[in-house]
C-alpha cells in the first residue's frame, strides 16, 4: 500500500471523467433513463458495435426494479423475456409455465453490470431538453441533477447523437418535452392496470415516435395510451432489446 498519493487520485477521478464526458459529446445513440428498458437497449446497441451513452438523472440505476412489487424485491417476468435473463446471466425460477421470479438486486445489479461494459454511463446527469433541427432530434441538453435540485441558474451543455431513446419510465420525460416543444408529439396518457395488455402493448409500440426519437418500456405506456402492468418486468427488457434492433436497422 506504499505509494498511494492523494493528488494522484483526484487526477485520476477527473482526468478519466472528463475524457469519458469529451468521448460522449458525440454518440450514435443516446438513452435517456437507466431503467431495464435503458439498460437492456444500452447493452444491445453496444455489444451491436453502436457508440452509445446512457443518462440517469438518479445517483443509483435500476429505475423501479430495486423495489419489485410494493417493497417485495422480487420481479416477475414471463417466458418470453428469460433469454435476455440467460443473456445477462441473471438466475430466475420458474412458478408456473408463464410466470417466473428473478430477485430485484441481482436483476438491476445483473443488468447495470453488462449496460456499462457496452455504453458509457453517466448517473447524476439530468435530461432536461433537446436540440432539434429540420423536425429531427439531433441531441439532448444536459445538466446535473444536483444543479436542477438545489434550483441554481446554471446553464447547461449539450451532447449530439444520431437516435434518442426515451426510457424515462413514467416520467416520458423527452416525449413531455418534444410535445410541448413541438406541438407534433401526442401524448395520450398511461391508463389502469391490465398486465397482459400492458406487457404485449409496450412491446409492440415499441417505437420511432418523432423522427430521432425512439420510446422503450413505461414511456411507450405513456406515449400510446396503454395500460399499465404492475411489477413484471418482461416486457421492459424485451422492449429494451426490440428498440436497440429497431435503431440497429434506421441507422
Ligand atoms: C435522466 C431520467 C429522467 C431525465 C427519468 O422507471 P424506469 O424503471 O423505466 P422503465 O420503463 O425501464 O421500467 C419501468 C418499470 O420500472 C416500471 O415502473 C413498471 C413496470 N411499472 C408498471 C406499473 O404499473 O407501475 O426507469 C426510468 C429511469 C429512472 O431511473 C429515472 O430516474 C430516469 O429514468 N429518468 N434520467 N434524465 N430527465 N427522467
Amino acid at each position: 500500500m506504499a505509494g498511494i498519493d492523494e493528488i494522484v487520485i483526484s487526477k485520476a477521478i477527473a482526468e478519466k471523467y472528463f475524457e469519458k464526458l469529451v468521448d460522449s459529446l458525440n454518440s450514435d445513440v443516446a438513452i435517456v433513463g437507466g431503467g431495464p428498458s435503458g439498460l437492456v437497449a444500452a447493452y444491445y446497441l453496444g455489444l451491436n458495435g453502436y457508440k452509445t451513452t446512457l443518462f440517469e438523472k438518479k445517483l443509483s440505476l435500476g429505475g423501479g426494479i430495486w423495489g419489485g412489487g410494493m417493497m417485495f424485491n422480487k420481479v416477475v417476468v414471463q417466458k418470453e423475456a428469460t433469454e435476455i435473463l440467460d443473456e445477462f446471466n441473471i438466475a430466475y425460477e420458474e412458478y408456473d409455465e408463464n410466470h417466473f421470479v428473478a430477485d430485484a438486486v441481482e436483476l438491476a445489479g445483473g443488468l447495470i453490470h453488462r449496460a456499462s461494459r457496452k455504453a458509457k454511463i453517466f448517473n447524476l446527469v439530468n435530461v432536461e431538453d433537446v436540440m432539434i433541427r429540420d423536425g429531427r432530434i439531433t441531441g439532448l441538453v444536459i445538466n446535473y441533477t444536483a444543479v436542477e435540485m438545489s434550483n441554481l441558474h446554471i446553464d447547461p451543455i449539450t451532447v449530439s447523437a444520431k437516435a434518442v431513446v426515451d426510457a424515462t419510465g413514467h416520467d416520458a420525460s423527452v416525449c413531455n418535452i418534444v410535445s410541448r416543444k413541438t406541438g407534433e408529439l401526442e401524448m395520450r396518457g398511461e391508463k389502469y392496470m391490465h398486465a397482459e395488455a400492458g406487457e404485449i402493448g409496450v412491446i409492440d409500440n415499441t417505437s420511432e415516435v418523432y423522427p430521432g426519437l425512439f420510446v422503450a418500456g413505461m414511456t411507450v405506456a405513456a406515449v400510446y395510451g396503454l395500460p399499465r402492468m404492475g411489477p413484471i418486468f418482461g416486457g421492459m427488457l424485451v422492449s429494451g432489446k426490440k428498440v436497440a434492433e429497431l435503431i440497429a436497422s434506421r441507422i
